[in-house]
């Protein structure tokens, strides 16, 4: 099997949330494939930081800060890109908050934080990509989902409506921009070792439950998720739209 099927030079990569965790993960296995990246954080400092360490190792990196629940700064971004001449190839739609507390205790505030930082800038972001891709004929639209996508546990409701909501976004993105040469699927990855589960991690009665529940038998690492976000940005894909690749250590395949 020829590996260029897998290589992403020439291609240009956004991946939202990817100064540091999965999306970092995902950033830097997309640079080793020969992509160019544009780096996305809210921290200004911290995102150029970021780029700067991709080119201090030789790839091709932009800085692009922005928070993901803001719509303006959302077309700005779009529009220094277009200026720049900086066309997104693929769109990795990553950036995500974790909110863990009682469904009854949740305001609708808080509620409308989780929804609109893990589903909604997917929309939005996604939105303005494919306005970009839909010309040129092609493009590659990753978003990341969760186990949640397809079940839930208790504390994590609001997580949960928008995961479950990534992946039928996923589909209608799928069924929209497909005819226009755009591959929209999405990553589900499952209980990962990332900042975001650090109070998972820590807690043995969670962590005894989670390995009772995960064939593998261990938490993942971030850069387990490199191999199947490669493959949905590359030519590996160009007849797979709307599908969600869960990567779970077998979690979801067992009862
Ligand atoms: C939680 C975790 C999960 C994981 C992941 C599982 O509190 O249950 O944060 O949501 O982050 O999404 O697939």
């Amino acid at each position: 099997m020829s590996t260029s099927l897998f290589d992403l030079s020439g291609k240009t990569a956004l991946v939202t949330g990817s100064s540091r965790g999965l999306g970092r993960a995902i950033a830097d296995g997309f640079a080793k494939a020969g992509a160019r990246l544009v780096i996305n954080g809210t921290d200004q400092a911290r995102t150029q930081a970021a780029a700067a360490e991709f080119r201090a190792a030789g790839h091709q990196a932009e800085a692009s800060a922005f928070d993901v629940t803001d719509e303006a700064a959302v077309m700005v971004a779009f529009e220094r890109l277009d200026a720049a001449g900086i066309a997104v190839d693929i769109l990795v739609n990553n950036a995500g908050i974790q909110h863990r507390k009682p469904l009854v205790e949740f305001t609708s505030a808080e509620w409308g934080k989780v929804i609109a930082t893990n589903l909604t800038s997917a929309f939005i972001i996604g939105r303005e990509a494919a306005k970009r891709m839909i010309p040129r004929g092609r493009g590659k639209i990753i978003n990341i989902g969760s186990l949640a996508s397809e079940l839930a546990r208790p504390t994590v409701g609001p997580y949960t409506a928008a995961k479950g909501g990534i992946r039928n976004l996923t589909r209608a993105m799928a069924v929209e921009w497909a005819q226009h040469g755009i591959q929209a699927n999405a990553i589900g990855p499952g209980y990962m070792l990332t900042d975001m589960n650090q109070a998972l991690v820590q807690n043995p009665d969670f962590n005894n439950w989670l390995m009772s529940r995960i064939p593998s038998k261990r938490w993942g690492k971030p850069d387990e998720l490199v191999g199947a976000a490669i493959f949905l940005a590359s030519d590996a894909s160009t007849y797979v739209n709307g599908q969600t690749i869960y990567v779970d250590g077998g979690m979801l395949a067992a009862m």
